[in-house]
Formats: C-alpha cells, structure tokens, sequence
C-alpha cells in the first residue's frame, strides 16, 4: 500500500535555516569516584541529576549515520547531530591546540521539528517512498518517520549528573547509560557562528584542572551500544572514521 506524502504546510526552507541551532563541543572522559572530588575542588556545581530515555533512529540501511547524522528522540523531543562545515570555526595556532581539538567532537544540534525534516529530506529523498513529498508535522504526528523509512535502532537510558562552571559557560556531565558504560563529558555549547576555539580553549583548561591526561578519545554511550549490539554497522562506521 502506498503511503501519504509528506507535507510541509506553511513553512519555507530558506526561512527555516539557522533557526534553533548551535555547536556543541564536547570532550569525553573516564570518570571515577574521585571526579567528584575533583569537581568540588575546581569550584563545579552540581545542577542536578536526571534520567532520560534516548532513542536513535536511521534506515535499516543506515544511510543517516554513515553520514554522521544522528537522529534521536529525548524526553518528547526531536534533536539532530550533524557534522559543523569543513573546519569547523576551530582555528588551531599552536600543536598544544591541535592535540586538545583532536580529543573533542563538534557536532551541529538542531532542534526545530521542521528544520530536522527538511535536512533528513535532503539526505534521504532519493529513497524515500514519494520523492516529491514535503514534510511537516506535530511532535504527537510520528508518520513522517515510516514515510522517510526510519526505525529505532538503539535505545537507552542514562542517569547523568551535571555540574557548571558558570562563569565559563562549560558544563561537566557524569552519565550512566543502562547497559553498564559510565563516561563524562566536558561541553560548552557555541551559538551557530561563534567562537569554537574558544570553546576547545575551554574545554582544555577545564580537562586540565580536572587532572584528565588522557591523549586519546574515550568512547561515547553509542560506541559501546552499537559494538555489542550492531557489530556489523559498528565495523562500517569504524572504517569510515566516522566513530
Ligand atoms: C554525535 C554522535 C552521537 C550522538 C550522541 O551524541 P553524544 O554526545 O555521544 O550523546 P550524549 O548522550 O552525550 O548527548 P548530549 O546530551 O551531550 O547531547 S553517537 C556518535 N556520535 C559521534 C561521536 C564520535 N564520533 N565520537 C565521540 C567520542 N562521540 C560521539
């Protein structure tokens, strides 16, 4: 059976882009019990703790995370992570620089239900069911998911504690995904256009007073989900350097 169009009603891309998004800059880390000493000390502090139930959808084919697009559904709400523009707005002077950078991710977080779509429409439109669709659709309408091939393929749930560094913008998160992996992260959120060195500066000095030495990139709550339960795709991603 054929199923419906997608339809953006009242909605234009151009008037679309740029709206509620930003580059988050993030750098992981094992954490133990003595973190949290090392956090009192630094000055942190703790903003709460929560749990969340994340799901992450893509094709069966894959096609949104062999493009390093990771669609996911948190608390109601719908996010994208999509790879930051060639660069990245970094502008790395010094080698100190370069190693601090090569330890963080910066990721495009988009938030707009309608933006999502249309750059999910871009990447998939040639396999999508009915190529001329337009999309658009409330958080409680969910058929644009089977229309753009979509399923659930990883879901967990985390309980992270988060503290802040206010005067620096930085926040520290200390999660426990369910499937028994524990990694923090340090993150400073740019606004679409600022300042991203800046941010790794952050982050850098932040790992520094936290005593964290580690020179290579610890793993986030996907790597060690999609390892033990989607070896095959984990290998792919792998190989494209994509994880
Ligand atoms: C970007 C990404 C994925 C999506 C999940 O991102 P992550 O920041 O790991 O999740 P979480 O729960 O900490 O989100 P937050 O609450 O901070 O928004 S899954 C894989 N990636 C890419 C990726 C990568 N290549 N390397 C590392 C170390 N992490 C993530």
């Amino acid at each position: 059976m054929k199923k419906g169009g997608l339809k953006l009603h009242h909605l234009h891309a151009p008037a679309l882009l740029g709206q509620e998004m930003s580059v988050e800059v993030e750098r992981k880390f094992s954490y133990s019990a003595d973190t949290l000493k090392a956090l009192e000390e630094i000055g942190a502090v703790c903003v709460g703790q929560r749990q969340f139930h994340d799901q992450y959808f893509d094709t069966p084919q894959f096609d949104l995370t062999l493009r390093d697009m990771w669609l996911r559904k948190r608390k109601g709400f719908w996010e994208l992570k999509c790879p930051t523009a060639a660069g990245g707005g970094a502008e790395e002077t010094s080698g100190a620089q370069v190693k601090a950078a090569a330890l963080c991710t910066r990721y495009k977080e988009i938030t707009s239900l309608p933006e999502i779509q249309l750059r999910l429409m871009d990447v998939l439109k040639d396999i999508c069911e009915d190529r001329h669709s337009e999309t658009g659709s409330s958080h409680q309408d969910e058929s644009w998911l089977s229309k753009m091939n979509l399923v659930c393929f990883a879901e967990f749930t985390t309980m992270r504690q988060s503290f802040t560094l206010e005067e620096d913008g930085v926040q520290i998160d200390l999660d426990q995904a369910d499937f028994g992996y524990y990694v923090g992260e340090v993150e400073v959120v740019v606004p679409e256009g600022g300042d991203v060195q800046a941010a790794l500066d952050k982050i850098e000095i932040t790992a520094q007073k936290l005593g964290l030495t580690g020179d290579q990139r610890v793993e986030g709550k996907m790597n060690v989900y999609l390892k033990r339960n989607h070896p095959e795709h984990y290998a792919k991603l792998l190989s494209a350097h994509i994880l």
